[in-house]
């Protein structure tokens, strides 16, 4: 197996030694951007994964139950679907700049936006997600990380016609600004909220500064209710939360947990969404009598809706960031091999059409898990991927995140003793020469103290069988 790709975050990026690193990503992201839109590793193709341009015009749309896009949010696959599709855009990075061109520990990957992190300006933006201009290769070039210009149109569908761009050339925009392009009354007033801004405001930045701030520290106003629970306490007690479906996405949070103690890491990842592109609410053209999920007032960039935030590149490194709290969560709970999705039905997280409502190849009432289809993602023989084949980073997938925050080196043994009423338990087939099949609790890897547990009550050695995680054959549930 190849060296592990080691992900790292845009401030450690920042150190001389790993100026070669940084060259070499934001190379890779300009060669992306510029690859022709057929080229499966254009960053086009890879943005038009998530949502629009819509995949499945057949759907006739009740536009709050069906999801035409790719993307899985609001169910147990968000943090699994996600995950493929951060690597998908690493493997992209890593084709343009191939191995060869390198250099020294130049290597590639997709490197992430710890916003949590509280060691130092941790209410700055990272350099190298503000600068208008960067090095690549020793030549002052345009930052490619800060937006993305689209070689083609968003065609409108009845679907989601406010997101749509018409035209080819749409340049994607961030929080104070609005990009709204369709119909053209809204397209009109977004020109003029635009224009409004840049005559008010001499530096547009700082606006954008000043509301991340107040989403990071304060919270915000969530259907005129204050919501005092800042980013990063937000997310302790998201990894706080032992049970994968209340952890993972905010259905199964909202529909089981108590909202003042539990919160899932996908509110904290909408929070960033909404920081950076702008929060909407619905409002009524006074003359067309549409409704438009959006203030064309206020901002409305693209980072704020799931039609089109996969083409501003900081869509990127904020999942690579959601992805490592992924792998935090696992590793503080020992899931690091296996992870335990409740079936249970009452869940609005489990079955698409209690929550995004269902994606292409979905059906509304299927129920969502391990071996659930995570179109487009494919192997290398052109197996559609699953979220079984993304458990473990590094043994599956290749690739690991250095330490940032809220993570630690070792998670303390005793994470792994502890037990909760809530979670499910599973029967795992320990060993291969023995039938016993023993309860252990849901999701928990085989670490040596619970190995050396089993072993005193079975009264015999146990061979792990390694492969134990990643086959179903090896993993049964309790028969309900
Ligand atoms: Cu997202």
């Amino acid at each position: 197996m190849s060296k592990l790709t080691v992900r790292l975050s845009l401030r450690e990026l920042e150190k001389p030694e790993n100026q070669q690193k940084k060259n070499n990503f934001l190379k890779a992201w300009k060669r992306i951007k510029q690859l022709p839109h057929t080229n499966p590793n254009s960053f086009w193709s890879i943005a038009t994964y998530h949502g629009m341009p819509f995949k499945n015009h057949e759907f006739k749309v009740d536009s709050k139950k069906k999801w035409s896009g790719y993307c899985q949010h609001n169910n147990v696959l968000f943090l699994f679907w996600h995950r493929f599709y951060c690597l998908r855009l690493e493997q992209a990075l890593q084709t343009v700049v191939p191995e060869d061109e390198q250099g020294e520990d130049g290597e590639v990957a997709l490197h992430y936006w710890d916003y949590l992190d509280q060691s130092g300006n941790e209410y700055e933006l990272p350099p190298i997600l503000s600068a208008e201009k960067v090095y690549i290769d020793g030549k002052e070039e345009r930052n490619p990380l800060l937006g993305f210009k689209l070689p083609l149109p968003l065609p409108a569908t009845d679907t989601d016609a406010f997101y749509a761009k018409p035209e080819a050339g749409y340049q994607t925009t961030r929080y104070p600004f609005s990009g709204i392009q369709n119909p053209e009354a809204a397209r009109i007033k977004a020109m003029e909220h635009n224009r409004d801004i840049k005559k008010r405001h001499s530096c547009p930045d700082e606006l954008f500064l000043h509301n991340f701030r107040d989403w990071l520290t304060f919270g915000t106003i969530h259907n005129g209710n204050h919501d005092d629970v800042s980013l990063l306490s937000g997310a302790k007690r998201a990894l706080d939360n032992p049970d994968f479906n209340l952890f993972s996405n905010r259905s199964s949070s909202h529909y089981h947990g108590n909202k003042d103690i539990w919160r899932s890491i996908e509110v904290v990842h909408d929070h960033i969404h909404l920081a950076v592109g702008g929060y909407t609410p619905a409002i009524v053209d006074p003359q067309s009598g549409d409704v438009y999920f959006g203030d064309i007032e206020g901002a409305n960039g693209d980072m704020g809706d799931n039609e089109t935030a996969a083409f501003d590149p900081i869509f990127f490194v904020h999942h690579s960031n959601i992805d490592r709290l992924f792998w935090v969560w696992q590793k503080k709970w020992g899931r690091i091999n296996v992870i335990n999705i409740s079936k249970n039905l009452e869940d609005p997280g489990v079955t698409p059409e209690k929550n995004q409502g269902p994606t292409v190849h979905q059906t509304g009432k299927q129920v969502l898990d391990l071996d659930t289809g995570l179109y487009p993602f494919q192997d290398e023989l052109g197996v559609v991927r699953k979220a079984r084949d993304c458990v473990h980073i590094e043994t599956q997938l290749n690739y690991t995140y250095s330490i940032g925050s809220l993570d630690k080196h070792d998670w303390p043994q005793s994470s792994l003793d502890t037990t909760n009423e809530q979670i499910e338990p599973i029967k795992i087939r320990v060993s291969k020469d023995t039938e016993d099949e023993i309860d252990i609790i849901a999701g928990r890897e085989l670490g040596s103290r619970v190995k050396k547990s089993l072993e005193d009550k079975l009264h015999h050695h146990i061979v792990v069988d390694a492969t134990y995680s990643v086959h179903s054959k090896t993993l049964h549930r309790f028969p309900s």
